[in-house]
């Protein structure tokens, strides 16, 4: 089923359901390979999200800011490839929100447990707004908050559950968001997480 939360941004509830276990099964090399890790914010504090990323680009923070790398930095090899399975998925849940031709070339993973949140931020280290981010959501359920063009418009609470799928464009793409912290429980595919999978196209650089 198909929701319009505001112009641009589309919620494609269960999208991504008869696919779950085939998305992460291709995770696991893709994790393997760049482990997931909790970062420092510009502001010298740890995340509580785990994140890691594949694809061409991948995003990082650190003492010296946010911003996109071709390399992981914690093993100095380029990002894995991000899998063909996750760049279909991404492109035709884009073209089923109305943007066609979306061609992702980064995928952040983001990885919550019990108490894991996302305080309130914009996307927008991308460099091409006009390219939209799909968001898959995988095992447990947590609550997204959407807020407006400015920080201190109040949000909405919207439940994203396994097998959603987001896909922001246009007008909302550069919306406040976040996440309240995650509930305690039990997926049977993820165990006590919720992964989070989110593709963009980063503008290519030089
Ligand atoms: C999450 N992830 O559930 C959240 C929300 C992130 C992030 O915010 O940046 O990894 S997924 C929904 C989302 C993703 C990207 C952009 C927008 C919403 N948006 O423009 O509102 O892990
Ligand atoms: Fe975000």
């Amino acid at each position: 089923k198909r929701v319009t939360l505001s112009p641009g941004a589309t919620l494609l509830r269960g999208f991504a359901l008869d696919q779950a276990e085939d998305i992460l099964r291709a995770l696991t090399p893709v994790l393997h390979a760049a482990p997931l890790r909790r970062m420092l914010t510009p502001g010298g504090r740890q995340m509580s999200v785990a994140m890691t990323s594949c694809g061409t680009w991948g995003w990082i923070t650190d003492q010296a800011g946010y911003r996109y790398t071709r390399t992981d930095p914690t093993t100095q090899a380029p990002w894995p490839a991000m899998p063909p399975l996750l760049f279909q998925l991404a492109s035709r849940s884009a073209a089923a929100a109305g943007f066609e031709g979306f061609q992702p070339n980064a995928c952040l993973i983001n990885r919550y447990e019990a108490g894991t949140r996302m305080t309130a931020h914009q996307d927008k280290d991308e460099g091409d707004i006009t390219q939209p981010i799909v968001s898959v959501s995988l095992g447990l359920p947590i609550l997204f908050l959407w807020g407006g063009l400015q920080r201190t418009t109040r949000a909405h609470p919207i439940l994203l559950e396994h097998g959603d799928v987001l896909v922001w464009g246009g007008r909302a793409r550069l919306h406040y968001h976040g996440v309240k912290p995650l509930e305690q429980g039990l997926h049977p595919l993820t165990g006590p997480a919720r992964f989070n999978l989110t593709f963009r196209y980063v503008k290519q650089v030089a």
